[in-house]
């Protein structure tokens, strides 16, 4: 997990863009972590508020808490929304990648592990279930590629669209922690790591 000679500034204030952040054995590995949370606990479908209708992303967590979606809305929590269990603890790597990026010496509250299968994408939304903004969030892709798109702190502002690969790493602090964001399509045939072109996306937070 080299150091930062790729750092590269995007748009929005505080945002920090790491292409290949993580090599091909540091992708293995990652990956591996995520497979065992899986085994203790398993995707879910996310439904949207009020509508309820199945997001297209199937979702896990790990760590203290984990973000979850349905009729009653996005929140937090410390149980899985079907086993009812705690989520598994954060791994030793995941934290390693977050105190690499942030700087910080803590540990993040949450890993919300989203996958993406070829048709799936995620709308342009903000990340604000969280009690503290100040603290930033970290997002590692892993497997397919994907067209990422994130504007400014109004819905209709300009957008910029970047192409996400596995191993790439951003960071989201200062003002860019409450840009607009979202994912708009998923690139079939990119993944040398997971099977069936998935793509998995892990966004490590504080609560
Ligand atoms: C910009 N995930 O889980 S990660 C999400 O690829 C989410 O799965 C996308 O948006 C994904 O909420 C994008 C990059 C990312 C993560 C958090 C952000 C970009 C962000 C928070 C603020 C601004
Ligand atoms: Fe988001």
């Amino acid at each position: 997990m080299t150091n930062f000679k790729h750092k590269i500034a995007v748009n929005a204030d505080g945002a920090l863009y790491v292409p290949d952040f993580l090599d091909k054995s540091e992708q293995i590995l990652a990956y591996s972590c995520v497979q065992k949370i899986f085994e203790q606990a398993p995707l879910f479908s996310p439904t949207m508020p009020k509508t309820n209708q199945p997001m297209s992303v199937q979702m896990s967590n790990c760590g203290r808490l984990g973000w979850v979606s349905d009729v009653q809305g996005y929140r937090y929590q410390a149980n899985h929304p079907i086993t009812q269990k705690p989520w598994p603890e954060m791994p030793p790597f995941f934290i390693q990648i977050w105190q690499e990026l942030t700087s910080r010496a803590d540990v993040p509250d949450a890993c919300l592990i989203n996958l993406y299968s070829e048709n799936a994408k995620m709308g342009l939304h903000q990340d604000k279930d969280e009690r503290d903004f100040s603290a930033p969030v970290v997002s590692i892709s892993l497997g397919a590629s994907a067209l990422f798109r994130i504007g400014g702190l109004s819905r209709k502002g300009a957008t910029q669209s970047l192409k996400l690969h596995s191993g790439d790493a951003f960071m989201l602090a200062g003002k860019s922690r409450l840009a607009f964001h979202g994912i708009d399509r998923i690139y079939k045939g990119t993944s040398s790591l997971i099977a069936g072109d998935a793509r998995l996306n892990l966004t490590m937070r504080k609560y």
